[in-house]
């Protein structure tokens, strides 16, 4: 591996992007070669601590599996190396051929949560926009959509990292800070500091539920009945924020009157919360109310009901007086850099983008299709074929739900591209697999919206023969006719000038900010009292959008179907992706290291379960779900651990792939999200000497 740093030698400061909190770190280099990570002091966002995988970005920069040179599938299926240049050719020379011969939507593009969600995201969008096809894929058909939605359905935007440290109350549903978002932590600790309460909903325990003052295990998929008793109990004692109500909402009476059958005891036989802990909540909320933040993390989202509950939750955000605070709902004020998402003066919504009959809120609000609706595409099984795909940063085989559909889909293709860092699942189906470069090869903005900061990242470094993001881009676009048009910068660095102009900031002056620029200082935004970004202008308890398209004009509860339409076959109820500290969905399972501290797929089950199937700590069971099944180790729980009647399945193993079990054909109505968290599956021990069917 061939590298050159491309700053001199010394402690350069930038942002990790193992993960999206983008801590602040500091990389040492030394005559061409990166040695070692470490925290930088002075950012607020991480405050002179980064996370091991943090500290880990090296062990994958240098890993001796690194792809570092373009490969071709050759008919008997091995890969054979092929110049670079060679490989844009051939995929530019078949993307031109499906154009002629379908469509340019014959073609799409599907970025991973490898890439994150803001200028590398819009680089895809860009170049997919260019190309004239309409169909720009993400991880966001199973992440996040479902929480922005819940949101700016109500309000019109989403506040996606509230300042938990100026909260009096959190309230935390689905999610798992110390696990997920390690920077959440100094902000709840900040909090408890000052007494704020804390209140944690999750069928199972998690490392902050341990100290929460209350801790509540629903059935998964009940949140939303959690949130209308509580919305239930604000209204009926008057304790809301009636001007905010009274001038500025649209559907109040209707909420009201639906809320009237939440009950305590109704909350509790949905939910499985005792009634008396949901007043207790309730109360906590009144007394600390408007200081409050309500977060719900992916834990609700991968429900057939996640927009529903999570719209709720919104509600009583409003309710509570949340509205405009830092802790609650801020709506961070931008910083007013261009845009490079493709512009409305090529709209291609007539295209028939993929899913969006099907899941119009998600095409409309999202401009996003819906990648497993796209399976259906490639299948033959669609409104026209999809014969070609970019992958950047993303790994389907693993992480989309049913995992046997997604294979045969991706390797039905004419044309797969990958473009990762190593052969994953995914990148064994491709054609062309592109050695992609790490977050330390290139420059990008970032934004930390609550603070209204952005920062630039620092590019350090070259490897011989692999070309960034951007430049990728740049290259196909170019060979396919649009790049002097949409992708006229050479690198990121003259992308980032563009980007910065009409602000009066300068590349060079943020790299002069490593602890983050503030473009406008924070405070209370009493304005969002005025015009809201929503339809109506106001907050939308009831969405006359929603309603017109025939979908729920206020996020009604509806049970999850494992609870309305019991299966014997499958008596227990399986959530996925309860995220572990050292892995990253399917990341890092070859950082020794860390595969020594998860060194094995397994499945979580309560003490009583296992018992009354006969099951150890450590057996090897079978789980199996109506699409699929899965051999596995058994990992018995303490009873506080887990609710009875829950199993769950970590979601990113190569070699244990939980989504072999989950459907895709049963979608939130709304985002479209398929359900991950409430899965019917039956446990069958394996008698010791039988085959285990690997
Ligand atoms: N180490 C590590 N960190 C990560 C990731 C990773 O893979 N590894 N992934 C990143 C990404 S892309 C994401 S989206 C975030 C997700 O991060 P979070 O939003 O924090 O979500 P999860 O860790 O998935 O936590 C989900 C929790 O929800 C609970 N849960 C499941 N079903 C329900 C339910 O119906 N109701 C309630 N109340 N709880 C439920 C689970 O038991 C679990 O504890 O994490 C990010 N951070
Ligand atoms: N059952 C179940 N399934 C789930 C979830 C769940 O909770 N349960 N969670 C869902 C969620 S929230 C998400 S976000 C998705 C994530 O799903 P994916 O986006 O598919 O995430 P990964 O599996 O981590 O795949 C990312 C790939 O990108 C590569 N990569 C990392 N950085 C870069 C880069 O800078 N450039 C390039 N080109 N490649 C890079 C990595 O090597 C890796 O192979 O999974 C979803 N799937
Ligand atoms: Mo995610």
């Amino acid at each position: 591996m061939n590298v050159k740093t491309v700053v001199p030698s010394g402690i350069v400061p930038t942002l990790c992007r193992m993960c999206e909190t983008h801590s602040a770190i500091n990389v040492h280099i030394k005559n061409d070669v990166l040695t070692d990570i470490t925290p930088f002091e002075g950012h607020p966002i991480n405050r002179g601590r980064i996370c091991p995988r943090g500290g880990a970005a090296l062990d994958l920069f240098y890993h001796m599996d690194r792809i570092l040179t373009p490969l071709k599938r050759l008919d008997n299926g091995s890969f054979k190396e092929i110049p670079y240049d060679q490989a844009l050719d051939e995929i530019s020379e078949k993307m031109t051929s499906f154009k002629k011969q379908f469509g340019a939507r014959s073609v799409g593009v599907w970025k991973g949560e490898g890439l994150g969600f803001h200028q590398q995201e819009d680089y895809v969008r860009r170049f997919i926009h260019g190309f004239g096809s309409p169909n720009y894929f993400s991880n966001d058909s199973a992440c996040y959509n479902g929480r922005y939605l819940g949101n700016h359905l109500v309000c019109g935007f989403w506040n996606a990292f509230p300042e938990f440290d100026q909260a009096k109350l959190i309230v935390l549903l689905g999610t798992n800070p110390p696990i997920c978002h390690p920077p959440f932590m100094r902000e709840l600790a900040d909090a408890r500091s000052k007494g704020a309460k804390l209140v944690m909903i999750d069928p199972r325990l998690n490392p902050v539920a341990c100290y929460a003052d209350i801790f509540a295990q629903p059935y998964p998929g009940t949140d939303g009945a959690l949130a209308w008793g509580l919305i239930r109990y604000l209204v009926k004692t008057h304790n809301y924020d009636s001007d905010l109500v009274d001038r500025y909402a649209i559907g109040f009476d209707k909420i009201a009157a639906y809320a009237e059958k939440f009950t305590p005891e109704y909350v509790q036989r949905q939910s499985g919360i005792f009634g008396y802990v949901v007043e207790e909540i309730a109360q906590l909320i009144i007394k600390n109310r408007p200081d409050i933040s309500i977060y719900p993390g992916a834990g609700l989202e991968h429900h057939e009901n996640g927009v529903n509950s999570i719209r709720a939750l919104t509600i009583l955000s409003c309710l509570s007086g949340a509205l405009g605070r830092p802790s609650g709902m801020f709506r961070p004020e931008p910083l007013g850099i261009r845009d490079l998402k493709p512009s409305d003066d090529l709209p291609l919504d007539g295209l028939g983008p993929i899913g969006a009959d099907k899941f119009p809120v998600l095409y409309d609000i999202r401009r996003e299709c819906h990648t497993m609706t796209a399976m259906d595409y490639m299948l033959g099984k669609g409104e026209y074929p999809l014969r070609g795909m970019i992958l950047a940063a993303a790994n389907p085989a693993v992480s989309n739900p049913n995992t046997r559909k997604v294979e045969k889909a991706l390797a039905g293709l004419d044309l797969l591209v990958v473009n990762d860092f190593f052969m994953t699942r995914t990148a064994r189906l491709a054609h062309y697999i592109l050695p992609a470069a790490t977050f330390l090869e290139r420059e990008e903005l970032h934004f930390y919206p609550t603070q209204q900061r952005v920062n630039i990242t620092r590019k350090l470094a070259r490897v011989e023969g692999i070309r960034n993001e951007y430049r990728f881009w740049y290259d196909l676009a170019h060979r396919l006719g649009f790049g002097e048009n949409l992708f006229p910068w050479k690198e990121d660095t003259e992308v980032n000038r563009w980007l910065l102009e009409p602000t009066g900031l300068t590349v060079d002056k943020l790299r002069q900010y490593p602890q983050g620029y503030v473009y406008k200082p924070v405070e209370n935004q009493k304005h969002l009292r005025g015009r809201l970004p929503t339809p109506s202008g106001k907050l939308e308890f009831a969405s006359p959008y929603l309603q017109r398209l025939g979908l729920d004009e206020i996020p009604e509860y509806r049970p999850p179907s494992y609870r309305s339409k019991a299966d014997d076959n499958y008596p227990f109820v399986m959530t996925t992706g309860a995220r572990k500290s050292l892995i990253y969905h399917s990341r890092h399972q070859n950082i020794a290291r860390f595969r020594d501290v998860h060194p094995e797929a397994e499945v979580e089950i309560h003490p009583a379960d296992a018992a009354g199937l006969g099951i150890k700590d450590c057996d090897n069971v079978r789980v199996v779900s109506d699409v699929g099944e899965l051999v596995i180790r058994a990992a018995v729980k303490q009873a506080a651990e887990l609710r009875q009647g829950v199993v769950e399945i970590y979601h990113g193993w190569e070699d244990w792939r939980v989504n072999f079990l989950t459907h895709d054909e049963i979608n939130d109505p709304i985002s479209g999200f398929p359900l991950l968290k409430a899965v019917p599956v039956r446990i069958e021990k394996i008698e010791v000497g039988s085959n285990l069917g690997h």
